[in-house]
């Protein structure tokens, strides 16, 4: 059984902003008046339940405040649709972007662009190569969560063999740190082989066709650790398509409702979950800190709740789990 594990967050809770972010916005909860703080959130893709739960509390702490908040992502997590998307809100001028930059080098122009404008940046879940154009970037502890997937997978699998990865494309700093934490320890286990790294493009349908064909040239195969809640969707399609459920151990990051779906049905059997609520609501806290010269945080790390079938129906299982809305 796998041990319940919860890595509580390291996060220096600024209890400054909110009421003097409201500003004309409001007497503290107003909608956002003349004079409120107009900021913007761009996701990493949009229809992706890790952002859009990010967004509904990015939504409440900002109403909250009395700012306002408009959010957008692109079709597809790729800098390519990112860049026009985030120029666009640039050309709308908000105060400050909150941002899940989708490729570490490809979004740095773009986003310095931003700054140069003289809009505050805050980074969340994703960074770039060099975050110090932003005032504030907050991200899950993303190495550790590969680690803790791979902890996972000794539990389900204790005997060793195989395992593989399926990623999203190199140059996401998420899922790139993700796969490191669970290689590293990977490597360090002489039980167990890495099969290196897949990439999906965010594709369930790619990540399926990855785990398919690994399984044919490696039919022993006894875990996939899924560094994302598209691979993970698609990985657990993969294995049912070989049908090689009760080999197969997968372990997922985050919790949207298909992979809960998954868990319950025994085709995955654990779930990193993030906390992408409470990067939002930091989000929202340090751009405001930062519009109004208050402090702010430069790097805050959230932490993840391991869910499994065990915990999935208990109260720190279902806080967890995403929203596919607000
Ligand atoms: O895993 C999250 C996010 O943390 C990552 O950066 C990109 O993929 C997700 O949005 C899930 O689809």
């Amino acid at each position: 059984m796998i041990r319940h594990k919860t890595v509580l967050s390291a996060v220096a809770v600024l209890a400054l902003g909110f009421t003097a972010a409201c500003g004309s916005g409001g007497s503290g909860g107003g909608s956002g008046g003349a004079g409120a703080h107009r900021l913007a959130f761009v996701q990493g893709v949009a229809g992706d339940a890790f952002y859009i739960t990010m967004d509904c509390a990015a939504q409440s702490a900002a109403k909250a405040a009395g700012a306002t908040l408009t959010t957008q992502g692109g079709q597809k997590f790729d800098p390519t649709m990112q860049t026009p998307v985030l120029q666009s809100v640039v050309s709308s001028r908000p105060e400050a972007i909150l941002i899940a930059p989708t490729d570490v080098s490809a979004m740095q122009k773009p986003i310095e662009q931003a700054t140069q404008q003289g809009i505050k940046v805050v980074l969340v879940d994703t960074t770039l190569r060099d975050p110090s154009v932003a005032a504030s970037a907050i991200a899950s502890d993303n190495e550790g969560g590969g680690k803790a997937a791979f902890d996972a997978i000794k539990q389900l699998a204790p005997n060793g063999g195989k395992v593989l990865v399926v990623s999203v494309q190199p140059g996401v700093s998420t899922t790139d740190a993700r796969a490191k934490g669970f290689q590293d320890a990977v490597k360090a286990d002489p039980r167990y082989t890495d099969l290196g790294v897949q990439y999906s493009m965010n594709e369930p349908q790619k990540a399926a066709q990855i785990v398919t064909a690994a399984l044919q040239k490696d039919p022993d195969i006894v875990g996939v650790f899924a560094t994302n809640l598209f691979s993970a969707e698609g990985s657990a399609t993969g294995v049912r398509q070989a049908g090689k459920q009760d080999q197969v151990k997968i372990v997922g990051f985050d919790a949207g409702p298909d992979q809960v779906k998954a868990l319950r049905d025994g085709t995955v059997q654990a779930l990193v979950a993030q906390q992408p609520g409470k990067i939002g609501e930091e989000g929202i806290k340090q751009a405001l800190a930062a519009l109004n010269n208050q402090p702010v945080t430069a790097k805050i790390q959230t932490g993840f709740t391991i869910v499994t079938r065990d915990n999935v129906d208990k109260p720190e299982g279902q806080s967890a789990l995403y929203k596919s809305s607000c």
